[in-house]
């Protein structure tokens, strides 16, 4: 799977991508992530990629240019599943959006900045906007980062244990179960006997009711979704 993310602030994508799980799934040729820096598309003497709101009012908005500039060359090499605008006004991330994603190509990401995007852009190039919840970043780059995260871990052979994002919280609308590592007692606190008794299917009946448990608990509307099936 290819991202080509969009951005004023690229260095900002840097760090979170190329470490780890991320730095692993395109080392092994899985995961592709390509960045751009509008600046390198503008055309002006100044590489301004912003410009002052028509009609008035605080904050600066991203230019046209800059990006149809950027998008049409991109889209000029290949087609895109999604081009997404990264934007506290999107439909939220959930996990379900993740494996949406995750079986898609080619997916574009534009980068939201200072008070947003000249609106037609949107209208123009972008094909779903999305959030990653109810608050505000002050750009879109710890978004998209969030994107590629959420999505690259998906794709098969990315996780060592392929079972393992299968087993994930959300992923059947239910939390994860709580987890333990040695020493079996810590500060007179036992592990659940359980756990250590070899017991297969014991185990994962106890961890399923654990999930079940916690989801209750914790996320009543998640509940309500599992049981909804
Ligand atoms: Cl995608 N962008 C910004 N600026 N803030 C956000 C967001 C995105 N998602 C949640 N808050």
């Amino acid at each position: 799977m290819r991202f080509d993310i969009l951005s004023v602030l690229p260095e900002l994508l840097e760090s979170p991508l190329n470490h780890s799980i991320m730095k692993r799934a395109q080392n092994k040729g899985l995961l592709e992530v390509h960045t751009y820096n509008l600046r390198d598309y503008t055309t002006d003497k100044h590489r301004q990629v912003d410009d002052y709101p028509f009609g008035g009012g605080a904050g600066m908005v991203m230019k046209c240019e800059p990006i149809a500039a950027c998008m049409d060359e991109l889209l000029a090499e290949r087609s895109y599943d999604m081009v997404i605008y990264t934007s506290p006004d999107g439909v939220t991330l959930d996990q379900h959006l993740c494996n949406r994603l995750s079986m898609m190509d080619n997916v574009m990401i534009l980068c939201g900045h200072y008070k947003g995007v000249d609106e037609r852009i949107r209208e123009t190039y972008i094909t779903m906007e999305v959030s990653i919840g109810d608050y505000v970043l002050s750009g879109g780059e710890l978004a998209a980062a969030v994107i590629v995260d959420s999505v690259g871990r998906l794709l098969p052979g990315v996780l060592n244990d392929e079972s393992s994002a299968l087993s994930d919280s959300f992923q059947d609308d239910l939390l994860a179960p709580p987890v333990f590592t040695r020493p079996a007692e810590w500060r007179e606190k036992k592990v659940p006997d359980v756990l250590l008794s070899g017991h297969e299917k014991n185990i994962d009946t106890w961890r399923y009711e654990q999930s079940i448990e916690r989801t209750k608990k914790r996320r009543p509307d998640l509940y309500e979704k599992y049981l909804k099936g």
